[in-house]
């Protein structure tokens, strides 16, 4: 339990956010797979991407980390191993899905698990296109949880239409693509974030991109590269929304990365009224980082829905926050992805957020919020989701009153530096 009392706290000065998580799950992945030495500089150490640096020890590759600099020595799909041990992914979705791709190439047998949360959240979703590929998996009520057991090889290439958008399940058969007979091509209903397609080019694979469609040859190498991963803008959000609704808040967040597949917070900070603003711009193994600046604003409420939802999915616990600060109304729809999180974030938004005094309520595809309302503190839990134990911390400098926050631990998974960056921006 956590003990918290922002209120009256200013936040202004400049921080440097972590790494960005999807793509340092995906410099270790793609260099465990490539031949020769990848380093990956401004790595996320989460407790995530760690998950996944410990699966690919478990298949003999060679992996040094030095806080944020790794060094990945890949033998291609053929260095892997079978594993003699369980690979266990912790918390992480992104680690399940796209291992599960990957392995599902390679003619050995393996299995997974994860946490109490992990096997919950659903996995059909990637176990049944692969097994069209021909995996053999198999795991709780036939494949859609885990625990896990993976046999792979022989894949043949298919042409799947995602029925979500989801850069998980697009990259895990992308991925598993790389060693299918022919080309493989996913298309889904919105573009989902696409760090996967701008790292496999980032390591020599050529893919083909034609609207919301992905297309892969099978049979292509991954050539070793260095990678610099930008900061994580989902990490930034908190902050970004905490200059927007602070009173006296002025923040500049360095290095962020501005995939446009990436920024719906942006567009809805700047559609809800608030200064922001992209400057030093530059890029790197194609992808696009700058600097962000932020200050408290007046903020009125949006409507957000439709294929921004994709850009913006992991931020709307804290964009629920940053609606009770607006005024008018806010509605979040096109959403029910948010039920199959690390929690249902439906659910623990709207029950977390009711209890410091919010006027929120469920939807069957998102959330409606009523601003602008005056919080104040209470006994509320992060139930083991990262991003909801962050949006709690950020509510509790606009809410009067002490916050007891259960579960903080888990902001580890994706910002394990988040308390000292609040302090060394709090005046
Ligand atoms: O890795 P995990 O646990 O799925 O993490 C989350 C998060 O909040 O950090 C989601 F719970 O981010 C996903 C994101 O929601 C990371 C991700 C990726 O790196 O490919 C893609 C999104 O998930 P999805 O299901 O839409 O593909």
């Amino acid at each position: 339990m956590k003990k918290v009392n922002f209120y009256q706290t200013r936040l202004q000065g400049e921080i440097h956010v972590p790494g960005d998580k999807s793509i340092s799950h995906r410099a270790v992945m793609l260099g465990s797979i490539a031949n020769g030495t990848t380093t990956v500089e401004h790595f996320l150490p989460g407790e995530d991407c760690l998950s996944t640096i410990s699966c690919f020890e478990k298949m003999g590759v060679e992996i040094q980390r030095n806080g944020e600099q790794v060094t990945v020595w890949g033998n291609g799909f053929k260095g892997l191993v079978e594993p003699k041990e369980i690979l266990d992914v912790g918390n992480s979705g992104t680690t399940t899905r796209l291992l599960l791709g990957i392995l599902a190439g390679i003619p050995f047998h393996s299995c997974m698990i994860g946490d109490s949360s992990i096997a919950k959240r659903p996995m059909k979703r990637v176990t049944n296109p692969l097994r069209d590929m021909g995996a053999k998996i198999d795991g709780r009520e036939d494949g859609q949880f885990t625990p896990l057991s993976i046999r792979g090889g022989n894949l043949k290439g298919i042409t799947y239409q995602s029925p979500v958008a989801s850069a998980q399940v697009k990259s895990s058969i992308l991925l598993a693509g790389l060693n299918g007979n022919r080309s493989t091509t996913v298309t889904e209903p919105h573009q989902s974030r696409d760090h996967t397609e701008r790292m496999l080019q980032a390591f020599g694979v050529s893919i083909e991109v034609k609207g919301t469609s992905v297309t892969v040859k099978g049979g292509q190498e991954l050539t070793s590269t260095s990678i610099y991963v930008p900061g994580d803008i989902s990490s930034a959000a908190f902050f970004l929304v905490a200059g927007a609704i602070v009173p006296d808040s002025e923040i500049v967040l360095k290095n962020v990365g501005i995939n446009p597949t990436r920024t719906g917070i942006i567009d809805v900070l700047q559609q809800m009224g608030a200064t922001i603003r992209i400057e030093n711009e530059r890029e790197e193994n194609f992808e696009p980082f700058a600097d962000l600046y932020i200050q408290t604003s007046e903020l009125h409420g949006i409507e957000v829905g439709g294929e921004l939802i994709p850009r913006l999915i992991d931020e709307i616990p804290i964009i629920a926050l940053l609606a009770t600060q607006a005024e008018g109304t806010t509605i979040i729809k096109d959403a029910s992805e948010l039920k199959v999180k690390e929690t249902n974030r439906i659910d623990t938004v709207v029950n977390e957020l009711t209890k410091l005094g919010a006027k929120i309520e469920a939807t069957d595809d998102g959330m409606i919020i009523y601003g602008k309302s005056k919080l104040h503190g209470a006994e509320v839990s992060s139930h083991g989701d990262h991003r909801i134990g962050m949006m709690l911390a950020i509510a509790s400098f606009v809410s009067e009153g002490e916050l007891q926050i259960e579960d903080t631990e888990a902001i580890a998974v994706s910002y394990p530096s988040f308390f000292e960056h609040i302090e060394s921006l709090s005046k």
